[in-house]
Order: C-alpha cells, then structure tokens, then sequence
C-alpha cells in the first residue's frame, strides 16, 4: 500500500528593504567607502610587513653583501660543552651576545663520519653573528651511522634549550638542524623524527636510506657536483626527489665542488643557509627574495624549488 505523499507548501516571502530614500543612498556611498579606506590602510592588505608583525625578526633588512659577509651584526661568544654529557659527544655554542631582543633559533650541526666538530667550526660564528644559537656537536663515536647522528642531533638540541649555560637565549620551539655527510643524512633522520623542527640542512648528505618522503620539516639539501664519496646521483638528489612534493624544500648543486666543500668557509652554503633559516626558524620573509625564483650564478651547478615557500 502506498503512503500517501505529504504535498509541501511553498511558502514565499520577501525582505523588506528600507525604501531606498536618497538620503540612505548617501550614508551606503559613505560607508562602502571608509570600509574600503579601512582595508586598504591595513598591512594585510597592501602586503607590507612591519617588525611588529613578527616577534622573530631579527636584525637589519637584509642585502646580497649582507647574507654574503662573513660576519653578521651579532656579536658572537662561545661556550664549550663536554664530551662527558650524555646523548652526543659534547660540543661548542656560538650565540649572539645581544638579550636585549629576546630568544634566537638553534641550530645543531653534525660533522660527517669520522671528523670532528672542527671540520664544521666555521659555521658558528657565521650564522650565529646573523642571530642563531648554533651548536657545533661531536658524535660519541666518530664512526656513528646517520641514523645515530639524528638521535645525537635531537639530544645536542634538548641540552641546547634544557640544561645549557645559554638556554634562557634559545627558543625552544624554533629549532633547526644542519650536518656534513653523514652528519647530514642525519640532519635528515632528525626531521623525519621531530617534525617540530623548523628547518634542516643536509650538506653533501650520505644516508643507505633514499626514502624521506615522510618529512615535513623544510628541508634545503645542499649536494656537490664533483663529490665522489656521497655522489649527488645516489645521494642529494635522490633524497631531494623522495621528499614530498608539498614540502617547502630546495636543492643546490655547487658548480665544481667536492665532497668536503662543506668543511671550509663557502660564501655560497653561507648565504643559502641563512636564508632558509631565517625564513623559516624565523618567519623572516625579508629573506624570500634570495630563494625564490631560484638562484644561480657561476657558483650554482643546478637548483631545484618548490617557491613560493609560506613559513
Ligand atoms: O663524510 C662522510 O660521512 C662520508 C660517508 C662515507 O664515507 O660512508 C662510507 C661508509
Ligand atoms: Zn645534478
């Protein structure tokens, strides 16, 4: 037996508009156009961002000669941690000496499968005289595998922000990790770990593990077209294609470098690496305009990017 089907009503109504009096046209004309003064005098809306706008912008508006110098505005001071700590081999910090800003990022940094923190000691006072905490880790063994150096990565970081003499100077939620070789297929280890970490920086990376489409941190991958011990085929820029499409990531190849680039002072490291971690430990857009579009130059054998990048 069939229902019997309930019949809907339309039900029509209209609003009742005040009468449009030329006197309600004026005030409408009136308030369309201070809505509109409104929107356009707000930084939002015209695109300019005030340091009031980012707690973590830190010092000056930055230049190609100001990323390229070899010192930043910070002064920079060091301490030394001992090897007797435990989860890594201890280590140097370089911070800046300046409290009168607040906290700075950290950055751990791992060297590469039998070296020392010495063979990455120049970074120190490199990017901590552009406003990082950074820490210079020897591993507890010299022959540590990256998936060790990952570990002692995370664990330079906790002591870094926990238990240091200068953790009051370090935020602890904009943390980045950096590292050589194998020191760097670490860095990539620790991202795929703590995806709280703001940035990594594998240079010339070395890991048995091609696979890192899990990260979600950003990731700049710095490879060297002459590296015969971790060759870019096999290592960066596989590393660089497994990361996920929808991650903010770069590569750069240097033009006519070696496997060991990376442990001597290298203007182009240095100016790449500050602006990433600027960009993204920082929130510092100022520093966008060195990453995208993509950079090159005489020093710059390829690059590859995912720009625009939103930190
Ligand atoms: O500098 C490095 O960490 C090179 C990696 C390597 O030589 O692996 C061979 C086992
Ligand atoms: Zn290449």
């Amino acid at each position: 037996m069939a229902l019997p089907t309930k019949g809907l009503d339309t039900v029509g109504f209209r609003i009742q508009h005040p009468p449009r009096t030329s006197r309600w046209r004026l005030r409408h004309a009136f308030a369309v156009l201070f809505a509109t003064l409104l929107l356009v005098g707000t930084p939002a809306a015209t695109g300019v961002a005030t340091a009031q706008d980012n707690p973590y912008e830190r010092g000056p508006d930055p230049t190609e000669s100001s990323i390229e110098a070899p010192r930043g505005p910070f002064d920079v001071a060091t301490t030394s941690v001992s090897s007797w700590v435990s989860g890594f081999g201890g280590g140097t910090i370089y911070y800046p000496t300046d409290t009168s800003q607040g906290t700075f990022g950290g950055v751990a940094i791992a060297p590469g499968y039998t070296a020392s923190e010495s063979s990455m000691s120049w970074y120190g006072p490199r990017l901590a005289s552009q406003g990082f905490v950074v820490f210079t880790i020897d591993t507890n063994s010299r022959y540590d595998y990256p998936a060790s150096r990952g570990r002692q990565l995370l664990a330079a970081l906790d002591y870094l922000t926990e238990r240091s003499s200068v953790r009051y100077r370090v935020d602890e939620n904009r943390l980045a990790v950096m590292g050589h070789s194998m020191g760097g297929g670490g860095s990539l280890e620790a991202a795929s770990d703590d995806p709280s970490l703001q940035a990594a920086i594998p240079l010339t990376p070395w890991n048995t593990d091609k696979t890192w489409y899990e990260v979600t941190v950003p990731t700049f991958i710095i490879g060297a077209e002459d590296d015969s011990i971790a060759p870019v085929r096999r290592h960066s820029e596989p590393f660089y294609e497994s990361l996920s499409s929808s991650l903010d990531k770069a590569y750069l190849e240097l033009n006519n470098a070696g496997h060991f680039a990376p442990n001597s002072s290298n203007t182009t490291i240095a100016k790449y690496s500050i602006s990433w971690l600027k960009l993204f430990v920082d929130n510092d857009t100022r520093y966008h305009q060195f990453l995208c579009p993509a950079p090159s130059g005489w020093a710059i054998e390829e690059y590859r990017e995912t720009c625009d990048y939103s930190p």
